[in-house]
């Protein structure tokens, strides 16, 4: 508390203490930390008052009221040790206790047991012997109700926070039970494994099927799956490995203490039994551990005889620091712009359009804008199994009265909360985005002022919308004329605040990615939605530090902090780093891969990703990382296309070392090291730094550059050339917790919300594009299938981290593609039939998932690899020619039964 806010002070048990305005009298006893039950309190959540556990005596007052629900007013004198008090409170415990089965009042299950085993409660029991069998049908936790006191706090979990409505108290009176609807078992239900019920409850009734065991420290970090950015708290065991289970950090500005299954219990992959920890070389066809020493050198001899021939990936897992270090070890001492990293195959053309219409490449504005908007247009995304806690988030928008549109070819869960569904066929987005663009100009929805204040283009961009009437729009896209004017004065007069438009890969990945992006962009010049409180426009980003790898420079057509290569950057970058650096763009992962068969790339050095699963038309690219002299692995594990490397160098995990990862709305926050990395594994900054110096030393450019002691100062340095990171550093993020840039200087609180007054190039530009083909591929006679490809919640990308998570493999533990029911008929397939796919590329073998999900002559299968199948053997390598992106998401393929 700062000194001069308004404060309430009481005495409790003799002690003062002063508390905030608003605070309870729980919150003041918590405060002097006195040990008083508080079973059905989540910390987090306002007070249920179901279990009277808190009672207290306060002077003047009739009976013995809950602390939690009691205003804390200035000068009350409160006991909570009174003798009949204490009586009459153990007497209430001592029932819930007795509500609970005997075999878990035993300590190291919850608060219950805790405070029970404070006043010796063990073995009694009350309530009449009802023995529920364990609800163990989940993979992480059990639900048991045999230890339920009913307190309610999984349900409010569930319902209110989570808003998925697994759980619910269900009966009457003395049959009151938690659990499921029909009586059914958590795998039947709905239930998301997010594990929010799991960290509130008090008694081990939903808890970890790990045992228990005694945490000896707790890290706040920062989630090391998706570009959410949730605040995860790692508890660390006595044996140094993580608890299956992360708390939340209910601080945490994005995730406001919400997290979703794979940062709830998904970290385990650090400790799995193939981690690769000491640096490996390949001599004669099989892997030798070697030193630092040695594996470093070689790495150096590799890519300084390939120098001029020479590309890298960095790595959207790994941190900003991590980024920073491998673009200018590429750049400084390899005299090359040949950096890219998997923001080519995700966001790309959301960059680029973006940079073009608007010159920032980055989300508009904050998940708080999400839940402020009167409506939200969903596009080509699949927040509920990709950003869950931005799902979230939604859903809490939606049930405060802001209207839905979801825009996919596919029924995704967020239909369900949907005010409309566009479902267009897939790569007709242009068209539907331009005959949208019609309705708001024909029907007066403009927004005027910003248009003529703030814009550029317009009516070259207004004769381009001519062709694209409603009739034309909805024989092209099969979406009804009537559902495209409707989603067009939604969007573009939103019941209350602004329109947040909202999209992901279904739009990107297509031949015509950029061009979809432009159509998108040109909706929200058009009518103005963006630059104030609940408006703004989003390309939800993947990885969790992906925003942070483009900011940081690991792009090949960008310096740090998205500088084009203008005489000055250039000047500024030669002042800092002591050397020129080449003055034009670099080439892109895709045309990466396409330089390895030509042979114009010789030597890459890989960061944290795993091209021959991510990639697509796999055979293809193969071959094309066969043809290397030299392939640099640096990763946790020794994946599919490491297996073609020449040097394996091991890398620490998030958990292991220091850093910061930026999130998709811009915000900077903190990785912390919870333990020391395994073996001789050691941290990407470090590792580049030694590679880079040894490289540079043996091509006699640059002396020093690369001594880094600490995360901290790469920052540093990263911030003096980056100027909206320039008021960031970690002491700061530390003190204040995750700051959004742009942060000009250090008294600076950071932006919510960009476009406010101003665009980086001045005016916004509305960028004409028409329909080109839907794809480059599309179905035929022998290929009678659109095949869409994509993700689900419990797997992420190929599957090199989520299939070393035993919980999440046997939440998905085989590859299904998705089927309609009609053509299912057609080819006699079931339920769980095993199908060949077999596109012009290649073949896989999976799962029939019969849905209405996926319309008839339209197929989904999610890219992870499991049994030796992953959908990259059937995509096509075909690409957007602005931002070189694949199209990921259309190819043809045809469908044959193989037995049950
Ligand atoms: N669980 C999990 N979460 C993840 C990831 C993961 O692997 N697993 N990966 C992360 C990363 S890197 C990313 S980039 C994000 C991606 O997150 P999303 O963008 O949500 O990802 P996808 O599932 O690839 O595709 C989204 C949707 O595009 C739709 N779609 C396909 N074709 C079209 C079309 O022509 N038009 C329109 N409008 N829609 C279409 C698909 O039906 C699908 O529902 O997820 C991140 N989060
Ligand atoms: N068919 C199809 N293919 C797709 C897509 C699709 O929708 N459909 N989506 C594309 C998209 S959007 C993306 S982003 C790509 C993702 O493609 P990739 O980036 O190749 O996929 P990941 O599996 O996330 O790879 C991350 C790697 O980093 C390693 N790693 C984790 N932490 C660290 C660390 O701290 N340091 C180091 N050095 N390594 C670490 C992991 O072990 C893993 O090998 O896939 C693309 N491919
Ligand atoms: S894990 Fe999440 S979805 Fe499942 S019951 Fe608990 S709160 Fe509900
Ligand atoms: S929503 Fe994303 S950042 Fe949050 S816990 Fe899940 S995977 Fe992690
Ligand atoms: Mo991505």
């Amino acid at each position: 508390m700062k000194m001069g806010d308004a404060v309430v002070s009481l005495t409790i048990n003799g002690t003062s203490v002063a508390v905030q305005p608003g605070a309870t009298v729980l919150d003041a006893v918590n405060r002097l930390g006195l040990p008083l039950p508080q079973l059905c309190k989540d910390p987090d959540r306002p007070a249920l008052g179901a279990c009277r556990t808190c009672l207290v005596k306060v002077e003047g007052m009739h009976g013995f009221p809950a602390s939690c629900h009691l205003p804390a007013r200035e000068g009350m004198v409160v006991s909570t040790n009174d003798p009949v008090l204490t009586r009459i409170r153990n007497g209430v415990l001592d029932l819930t206790c007795g509500m609970a089965t005997p075999s878990l009042n035993r300590p190291g299950f919850g608060q219950l047991s805790d405070a029970c085993a404070r006043l010796g409660f063990f073995q009694r029991r009350h309530m009449p012997w009802r023995h529920t069998p364990v609800d163990d049908t989940k993979s992480f936790f059990v639900l048991d109700r045999d230890a339920c006191i009913l307190c309610g706090r999984c349900t409010v979990a569930c319902n209110d926070v989570q808003q998925i409505g697994a759980i619910a108290l269900l009966g009457r009176g003395a049959r009151t039970t938690v659990g499921v609807f029909g009586d059914g078992s958590l795998a039947s239900s709905v239930c998301t494994s997010c594990g929010q019920c799991v960290a509130t409850c008090p008694t081990g009734a939903i808890r970890p099927k790990e045992a228990p065991a005694p945490v000896m420290r707790e890290v706040e970090t920062t989630c090391p799956y998706c570009g959410v950015g949730c605040g995860i708290r790692l508890r660390v065991r006595a044996d140094g490995r993580l608890a299956l289970i992360a708390d939340d950090v209910p601080t945490n500005r994005s995730s406001l203490g919400m997290l979703c299954v794979k940062g709830r219990f998904g970290t385990g992959f650090i400790h799995a039994a193939d981690r690769i920890t000491p640096p490996m070389v390949r001599r004669n066809g099989s892997w030798h551990p070697v030193s630092w020493d040695e594996a470093l050198d070689a790495a150096a001899e590799g890519l300084v005889t390939n120098r001029g021939r020479f590309g890298a990936l960095a790595s959207a897992k790994a941190t900003n620091e991590d980024g920073y270090i491998v673009q200018k070890f590429v750049r400084a001492v390899m005299g090359t712009n040949n950096i890219d990293h998997c923001a080519r195959l995700c966001h790309s053309p959301s960059v680029v359009a973006m940079l073009r219409s608007l010159g920032s490449g980055a989300t508009s504005n904050s998940y708080d804008d999400y839940e402020a908007a009167g409506c939200l247009m969903v596009v080509g995304s699949d927040p509920s199994s990709n950003h869950p806690v931005i799902a979230v988030r939604l859903r809490q928008a939606v049930s405060r009265g802001a209207r839905l549109i979801v825009v996919n070819p596919k029924r995704i869960e967020l239909c369900d909360q949907a005010d409309l569904w566009l479902q267009q066929r897939p790569g007709t987005d242009v068209t539907l985005f331009n005959a949208m663009a019609r309705v708001i100009i024909d029907e007066g929805l403009t927004n005027l002022e910003f248009m003529r204040n703030r814009t550029e283009g317009f009516e070259a961009w207004r004769e381009s919308l001519e062709p694209y009437t409603l009739q034309f729009a909805e024989q092209v896209t099969g979406v009804p004329q009537e559902q495209i004017v409707q989603a067009a004065r939604w969007y573009a007069k939103p019941l209350f605040a602004g329109s947040c438009l909202i999209w992901g890969m279904g739009i990107t990945q297509h031949t015509n990615g950029t061009a979809n992006v432009h159509a998108l962009l040109n909706l929200s010049l058009v009518t103005g939605q963006m630059g104030f409180a609940g408006s703004g426009i989003s390309p939800l980003r993947g990885q969790n530090n992906v925003q942070g790898c483009c900011d940081a420079g690991c792009l090949p057509t960008h310096l740090p902090g998205y500088q084009r290569y203008t005489p000055e950057a250039l000047e500024k970058f030669e002042a800092a780093w002591g050397v020129r650096i080449p003055n034009s763009a670099g080439i892109t992962l895709t045309e990466m891969i396409e330089a390895c068969l030509d042979g114009s790339i010789r030597a890459m050095y890989m960061v944290g990703e795993n091209p021959l699963l991510t990639e697509p038309n796999l055979h293809h690219a193969t071959r094309a990382l066969s043809n290397l002299d030299c392939l640099v692995v640096q990763d946790l594990f020794l994946h599919e296309t490491a297996e073609l490397a020449h040097v394996f160098l091991p890398a620490a995990a998030f958990a292991e070392k220091e850093g910061t990862f930026t999130n998709s709305e811009r915000r900077v926050q903190r990785v912390r090291k919870a333990l020391d990395p395994p073996g001789e594994a050691k941290p990407d900054w470090w590792i580049t730094s030694e590679l880079a110096r040894r490289v540079a030393q043996r091509l006699g450019v640059l002396s020093s550059g690369f001594e880094y002691s600490h995360p901290a100062e790469v920052f540093e340095e990263m911030a003096r050339l980056v100027p909206f990171l320039a008021g960031i550093s970690h002491d700061r993020l530390d003190r204040e917790g995750g700051i959004q840039w742009p942060c000009p200087t250090s008294d600076h609180p950071g932006t919510r919300f960009l476009y406010a007054e101003s665009f980086p190039i001045g005016k916004a530009q509305f960028v004409p594009v028409v329909q080109t083909a839907e794809a480059a591929e599309l179905p035929d006679h022998d290929f009678p299938f659109l095949l869409n490809t994509g993700r689900i919640l419990y797997h992420w990308h190929g599957g090199t981290l989520t299939r070393r998570v035993q919980g999440l493999l046997e939440l998905a533990p085989r590859l299904e593609v998705a089927i309609n029911p009609e053509d299912a008929r057609r080819l006699d397939i079931d339920q769980g039939t095993l199908v060949r796919l077999t596109s012009r590329r290649g073949e896989l073998t999976a799962y029939a998932q019969i849905t209405e999900a996926v319309r008839a002559g339209e197929v989904f299968i999610p890219f992870v690899k499991l049994a030796e199948s992953g959908a990259n053997i059937l995509t096509n390598s075909v690409y957007d020619p602005f931002a070189k992106i694949p199209e990921y998401k259309v190819c043809a393929v045809m469908i044959e039964r193989l037995g049950k």
